[in-house]
Formats: C-alpha cells, structure tokens, sequence
C-alpha cells in the first residue's frame, strides 16, 4: 500500500521507464469543475462507406486502390513522414545547429474492411488478426530499421483523420528519444538488479493489486505509478519477451483477449467510443537486431487523453509544458474506477435492450483476474 496520505497531498512520483518525475496534485480533484460534461450524441457509422479511403475497393489520395481486403490490411503511407531513400548526406557539423540525415518507412495498418468496428467492438479473433498484422510489420521492418513504432491515434480528439479501424507503423534507422531514454533506464536496472525493470514491476503491482485494471495468465495490465494522463494504462507479458514477433500463439489469443477487456472498459468508462493514442515499445531492431538485450521488455502504452466526461479532457498545458508532467486523479483512483466497470461492451448492452446493434464482442475465455485485480 502507498502512504495513506499520499491520496490526499501532494507529491511526487518517479517514472522509472522515462527516468522522469511526475507530479501528482490529489487534492484538487474537489475543485468545482464548471466547464461541460454532456454526452455527445452516438455517431452511428455504415459498415462500409464510400467517401472512405481505407474502406475495401475504395481510392486513395494516391490514386491506388485498396484490395477487395476481408481481413486486415496494410498499406504504404500516401503521406509517409519517414522516406526509404532520403538522401544520407547533410550532417552539419554546426554545434549550434545540428542536425541528421534519417531513412525510413510509414504504413497505414487497416484492422478490419468493417467501416463502424474499432478495437473494442471487434471479436478476440479479429483482434488477434491484429495483433498478428503488429507482429508481421514488426519482423518485416525490424530487418533494416533501428526502431519500429507499431502505433494507434484513436479519436477526431486525438488528431485522427479517420474513424474506419486502423493503426500506424513509422519504421526509421535511429532510436527516437522515448525510446532511447526507455532503453536508458531499463539497462541501468537490469546492470544494477540482474533483471528486467519490468518484470520486477509486474511482480509487484500484481501483489500490490490497487494500480491492477485486469491481467490474465500472460499479460497483465496497470495504470502505473508514475502514470501522466489520467486513465493511462501499461500492458506487457508476465515472462520475458523483447519483441512482439516472440509471442507465442497462446500469448498472441491471450493478448487480444487482454485488449478487448482494456478496451471495453474503456469505451464504457464515459459510454463513448474511449479515444487515445497506443503503442508498442519493444526491444531496437535492424542493425540491433541480434546483440542480446535481456533488459528489454515489450509493453504497450494507452495515453487516452479523456479526464471526466467524454468531452473533457486533459490539457498538457501551463506548468506540464513548462515544468513537468501533472495528474490530480491519483493512479489508484484511475484504476479502482477502471476495474469496476463491466467488461460487455456499453453497446452491446444496449442492443441486447433492444436499441443500437454491434458486432458480438466474442468473448470466449473468461480469464480469471489475478491476486488483487478485483478489489
Ligand atoms: P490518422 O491515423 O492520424 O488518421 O492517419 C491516417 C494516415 O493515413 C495518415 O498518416 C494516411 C495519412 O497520411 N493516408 C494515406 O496514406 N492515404 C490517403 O489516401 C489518405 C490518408
Ligand atoms: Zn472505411
């Protein structure tokens, strides 16, 4: 258990991924709040829709058109922010003004040819379809690139352009500052403990329980003690695992089993489409790919953006940007709430009451919650 009165006064707390501190402000949770906090109405989206460009049989900005695809899909990006053949000169040698040649590839990562799914909605099967699509990119573009960043941006809130299912994949030929600092604290861990920082992590907030929002046989998933937004969640496999592509079948169902529990509670914390950005932090790849990195763990992180009601939400404004990271809802707080929600989804419960339709959630194994999880 953490100090009592850490739930009431402030403090701070040390991000050991990030090797960052963060502070956490409990007590102004009871400020008035005077802002809105109404519901939006609930977007009802076709299954296929023709203006879509990451619909199946539908034309890109490019002018190519998308396969007459039935499962997942993936797509070099029309857009790409990272170029496979940048020219590899140009290095300055000013100390004032530095800067680097980069090399690399984008792709859009489409979940599903159904236009009105997300994540969250999507039976166990198609979400490990997804999982499987991560892996595949993961070893197709961990070959020649340093880091390969699997991600999803969900929510117009968000920056998304586009609410058919999909994700994103930024492979480049340099360690990005997330990353490098990740590998930085992890390393420092492992030389000073003799095992993964994330592995020691996961043991103890399974036995400590309060930050759990649901775990399973291999995965398990918490809102960190040095969470940042206010519903944040960390997810990673109970054994050591570097990479996705390592996963076994049995943890890759595990895993899609994982997410949808996530998800789904998620989507009914404020009963709406729950948006964020995720994504995959596992060990460097290309010219990396085969030095031994024991400290690496593979996790995924959840930055959902949502505070209080579906439309408002927290700003990484004023002392975050200037100082450093803030949170008033504690991470206990945000879990206990998390893990009290039901694990149907909000709209199949609806529909089962005979309103909105969705596709059966597919939930097929009822995993039992670790030690602590359901308190
Ligand atoms: P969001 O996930 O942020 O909505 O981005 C979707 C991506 O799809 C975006 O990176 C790409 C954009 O560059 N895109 C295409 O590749 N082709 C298109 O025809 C439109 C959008
Ligand atoms: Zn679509």
């Amino acid at each position: 258990m953490i100090e009592a009165n850490w739930a009431d006064w402030p403090h701070r707390r040390f991000d050991l991924l990030q090797g960052r501190w963060i502070l956490v402000s409990p007590h102004r949770t009871r400020r008035p709040w005077l802002g809105q906090t109404e519901k939006p109405a609930p977007e009802q989206r076709p299954a296929y829709d023709p203006n879509c460009y990451l619909c199946p049989g539908n034309r890109r900005a490019s002018g190519q058109v998308n396969p007459a695809y039935t499962g997942t899909y993936a797509f070099t990006n029309d857009f790409a922010a990272l170029l496979p053949d940048a020219p590899q000169t140009g290095a300055t040698t000013d100390p004032l003004l530095r800067a680097a040649p980069v090399r690399g590839e984008c792709r859009v990562l489409c979940f599903s040819p159904r236009h009105d799914l997300t994540l969250a909605e999507m039976p166990v099967k198609g979400i490990a379809a997804v999982v499987e699509m991560w892996a595949d990119q993961v070893t197709d573009l961990g070959t020649c690139h340093r880091w390969v960043q699997v991600f999803e941006n969900k929510g117009a809130i968000m920056g998304c352009s586009n609410p058919h299912p999909h994700g994103q994949v930024w492979a480049g030929d340099f360690l990005p500052r997330e990353a490098a600092a990740e590998d930085e604290q992890q390393d420092w861990w492992y030389r000073t403990h003799g095992r993964p920082l994330l592995l020691d992590y996961a043991r103890r907030e399974l036995d400590a329980g309060e930050r759990v929002v649901t775990a399973n046989a291999h995965w398990l998933a918490v809102v960190p003690w040095w969470a940042v937004w206010p519903f944040e969640v960390l997810l990673m496999p109970l054994r050591p695992v570097g990479r996705l592509p390592e996963l076994t079948p049995v943890e890759r169902v595990a895993l899609a089993e994982i997410l949808q529990k996530l998800l789904v509670r998620y989507d009914n914390l404020f009963e709406v489409s729950f948006p964020y950005s995720m994504g995959w932090h596992g060990a460097p790849t290309g010219p990396d790919r085969d030095r031994p990195q024991p400290h690496w763990q593979l996790h995924a992180h959840f930055y959902p953006p949502l505070l209080r009601s579906a439309t408002v939400r927290k700003f990484m404004v004023g002392y975050e940007m200037l100082a450093e990271p803030q949170r008033d809802l504690t991470p206990e707080q945000a879990a206990a709430r998390l893990r009290a929600l039901p694990d149907v989804h909000y709209k199949r419960r609806q529909s089962e009451a005979g309103s909105v339709t969705a596709e059966p959630s597919g939930n097929r194994s009822n995993n039992q919650p670790s030690k602590g999880s359901n308190s």
